[in-house]
């Protein structure tokens, strides 16, 4: 059985707890929030971290304590993010991947440069292979974030070119102002040119996060929700929690033979851990 894997992006850079006061900053919060997402079914936590007052951080001692928080409690697979705030720096982005020891399982890689609101979200092709190397020298497993198709064009073409190796997970990130919209045709599209022996997964922004999910279900994909993309549970109707969040596409996925995977069972799909065995130094 194809069983779904959802992750979990309980925080990103952008909602505020003046969108929606439950949620969460600081390092303690945000691993309650994960606890729950994962007790609910998530397998996967897209980790982002902010400091106490809610900016936007990409600090590995706040990254620590939240993993260690959650590791404490529950098992699931931890992917930071590389992506952080559009305003971090490229090295800010990689410290949480050069710094952590060990390394986290699994990090974000965006395969290009977007529009983000009124904002560019900048990935030019040198940062792409710099994030690639620093990866791979710790095992960290990338999650390809594809926000329009020529991410994809570009994805498919570095591992044409034997710079990405292996089966990839690729997330689908459909919905941000700028960037591609978030309909099923559009999901259905870069489904299509994705070949064989590949996993994906979808991250609707907003009201798409629960349409999008639910044709990932039926497609056999896989779904990420959680407030960094949405924090409506429906029209008007402010979500009560991430869990709640998780919750819901776990009960859809029961419906449609798609059972939530485990952490174990999601490491299974996407053959982690990889190899390379964790530094046990950061590399300055
Ligand atoms: N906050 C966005 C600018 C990621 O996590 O890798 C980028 C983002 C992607 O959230
Ligand atoms: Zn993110």
């Amino acid at each position: 059985m194809n069983k779904l894997i959802i992750t979990c992006a309980p925080v990103g850079a952008e909602t505020m707890k003046a969108d929606h006061p439950g949620h969460p900053y600081g390092p303690e919060e945000i691993a309650i929030a994960s606890i729950e997402a994962v007790k609910a079914g998530a397998s996967i936590i897209h980790l982002h971290v902010r400091e106490d007052d809610g900016t936007p951080s990409q600090s590995p001692t706040k990254f620590a304590e939240a993993i260690r928080h959650i590791k404490e409690e529950v098992d699931c697979i931890i992917q930071i993010s590389t992506g952080g705030a559009v305003t971090a720096t490229e090295d800010e982005r990689l410290l949480p991947v050069t710094e952590l020891i060990p390394p986290p399982e699994m990090a974000t890689l965006t395969m290009g440069t977007v529009n983000f609101g009124d904002e560019v979200f900048l990935n030019p092709p040198a940062l792409i292979r710099r994030f690639i190397g620093e990866f791979s020298r710790r095992g960290i497993r990338p999650e390809l974030e594809i926000f329009e198709t020529g991410h994809l064009e570009a994805a498919l073409r570095l591992i044409r070119k034997g710079e990405l190796v292996g089966p990839q997970h690729f997330d689908f990130v459909l919905g941000v102002p700028g960037a591609m919209a978030g309909t099923p045709a559009n999901l259905m599209h870069l489904v299509s040119l994705l070949p064989e022996g590949h996993t994906w997964s979808v991250a609707g922004i907003g009201a798409a996060e629960l349409t999008l999910g639910t044709v990932a279900v039926a497609l056999g994909g896989h779904v990420r929700v959680g407030f960094e993309d949405n924090i409506y549970f429906r029209k008007g109707e402010l979500a009560e929690s991430n869990a709640q969040l998780v919750g819901r596409i776990a009960r859809i996925g029961r419906e449609l033979e798609r059972p939530p995977a485990t952490a174990a069972e999601a490491r299974k799909v996407l053959g982690l851990p990889l190899r390379k065995p964790p530094r046990l130094t950061p590399n300055k």
